[in-house]
């Protein structure tokens, strides 16, 4: 297991009888440690995902091809799955995250259900459509974040004239790790409205709360902010940037936070969007978070491990854990971010290694 301490060779008759006793082991469902030990307790992560890279328009191509076959009523979700190459057949982009294009056409209703996982939606093209939570329309803009945190009803509409695809981001492999998945369909297509279009926003997305009298809180779920609209976080990034030096690392970055615990949005996906200034070349960084990001503005390049990938806007990519990257930005670079960072800090598992 450890390099400076090489185990004693095996002799051959040892070695032998070893398999025999494997053998034997075998049917009963018992194998030895040490013959495995090695993989897995490992000095370093070691994953199966692989860097990728996804352009937009090669992704839309196919998704706007799956929008003439089948309806979003039909589909229920009609999304093309971005599957990590280094993980065929799992519907999953690290070993931990899920990463989709959605299509919702004009006039169409992706139905309403609820399940344990957690989505983030982060809107690529269109403007007009919307998702309801709850029963509360958000409005959606380009470049918006909407969130359908676990367990609350969500529908998707679009009464727009033109089409809307969005990168839908879940936590489908950490709940199918947890075996705790639970999903159902509304007996209607769309919630009935139960808050006017907005009202996450000016309750919750202030530095606001709703105050009630006594000493019981006043009830509301987990995460009361669902939209965090481009318009804002976009005017807080330039601030940002006005006022500070890079980080050599991340370059300017802000991340998005659940108001009522000042922490990530979600219990299992952490969000964040950052800015690099033109010719700006970050230091090499690793951590164990993976990473799905999407570019927003501007082009570049970014290396990931022995990959590197040209950047332009609305292309993806994926980081998995512990892969060394470099971003650099040749004209101003935006990005948006999810990772799985929260879940890593509460199992008090979170690491990077910055150069
Ligand atoms: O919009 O609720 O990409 O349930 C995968 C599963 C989207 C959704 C996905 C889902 C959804």
């Amino acid at each position: 297991m450890h390099e400076d301490h090489p185990h004693p060779p095996l002799a051959n008759e040892q070695r032998a009888q070893l398999e025999t006793l494997y053998d034997e082991m075998r049917p009963r469902h018992l194998y030895p440690l040490w013959e495995v030990l090695s993989a897995l307790v490992t000095p370093e992560p070691q994953t199966r995902a692989l860097p990728a890279k996804w352009a937009y328009n090669d992704v839309r191509g196919y998704l706007m091809r799956a929008g003439d076959l089948i309806s979003a009523e039909q589909a229920e979700r009609r999304v093309v799955i971005l599957e990590n190459p280094g993980l065929p057949g799992e519907s999953a982009i690290t070993p931990r995250l899920y990463a989709g294009l959605q299509l919702v056409l004009p006039g169409e209703i992706a139905p309403c259900h609820r399940h344990s996982q957690s989505a983030l939606r982060f809107i690529m093209e269109g403007d007009g459509a919307y998702t309801a939570v709850d029963g509360e329309k958000a409005f959606m803009k380009q470049f918006d974040l909407i969130l359908t945190p676990n367990w609350r009803w969500h529908d998707h509409g679009n009464p727009s004239n033109n089409p809307i695809i969005w990168l839908d981001g879940l936590d489908i492999p950490t709940i199918r790790a947890m075996d705790a998945q639970f999903a159902e369909r509304l007996d209607q297509p769309s919630h009935p409205e139960t808050e006017p279009a907005g009202s996450n926003r000016a309750k919750f997305g202030r530095g606001l709360r709703p105050l009630k009298a006594g000493s019981v809180r006043a009830e509301q779920p987990r995460e009361p902010l669902f939209h965090y609209p481009y318009a804002e976080w976009s005017a807080s990034l330039e601030a940002l940037a006005a006022s500070e030096t890079p980080d050599p690392h991340i370059g300017h970055a802000l991340e998005f936070l659940n108001p009522t615990t000042g922490g990530a949005v979600m219990p299992t996906i952490s969000a964040h969007v950052r800015l690099l200034p033109a010719g700006f070349e970050t230091r090499t960084r690793r951590s164990t978070e993976s990473a799905v990001f999407t570019v927003i503005e501007g082009t570049g390049e970014v290396e990931i491990g022995d990959q590197t990938y040209q950047l332009s806007p609305r292309d993806m990519v994926v980081v998995p854990s512990w892969a060394a990257t470099r971003w650099k930005a040749e004209s101003k670079l935006v990005l948006f971010a999810y990772t799985d960072r929260v879940v890593q800090e509460k199992l008090c598992l979170y690491r990077e290694l910055c150069e």
